[in-house]
């Protein structure tokens, strides 16, 4: 199953720009099913364990101070080849060189402010998600709670 699974935070430009309801409508009309989902804001010590695999790159610092400054809407979303088709949808990380029609392409405003996460491997899909939702938070596709 674990291929089925990806994970997002719609960041905190994404939520300030008004984008949350626009953003949700086109991850559903996608075809992406929605297996948890939460509004929430990071602790810097949460933000900066999620991003782990960046501190040694220059934006780190930049990075945490981001997305810790507002909230955000996490969420854990099921589809055939999830991460792939998810990482489509989105579109490049830096908005600029990001594909027509795709999330960034139309409500990011930089590379650091690119409006969407998206998990870029199954293994950090599930990583990801653990981070936020405990699995009593999922629910299948019959509303059935998964913890
Ligand atoms: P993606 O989010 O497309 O997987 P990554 O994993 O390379 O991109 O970067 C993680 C996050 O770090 C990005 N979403 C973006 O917010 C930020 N980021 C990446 N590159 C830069 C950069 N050059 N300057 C500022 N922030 C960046």
């Amino acid at each position: 199953m674990a291929e089925n699974i990806s994970f997002t935070m719609i960041k905190p430009d994404g939520v300030r720009n008004g984008h949350i309801g626009s953003i949700l409508k086109m991850i559903t009309d996608a075809g992406f099913r929605i297996v948890a989902l939460k509004f929430t804001r990071m602790s810097a010590d949460k933000a900066g364990k999620f991003y782990d695999v960046h501190k040694e790159r220059p934006f780190y610092g930049e990075l945490i101070e981001f997305m810790t400054s507002g909230p955000i809407v996490a969420a854990v979303l099921e589809k055939d080849n999830a991460v792939e088709e998810f990482r489509n949808l989105i579109g490049a990380t830096n908005p600029a060189e990001a594909a027509e029609g795709t999330i960034r392409k139309l409500y990011a405003t930089s590379i650091g402010e690119n409006a969407v996460h998206g998990a870029d491997s199954d293994e950090n899909a599930q990583r990801e998600a653990s981070f936020h939702f405990a699995r009593s938070e999922w629910y299948d596709k019959d509303g059935k709670c998964m913890g």
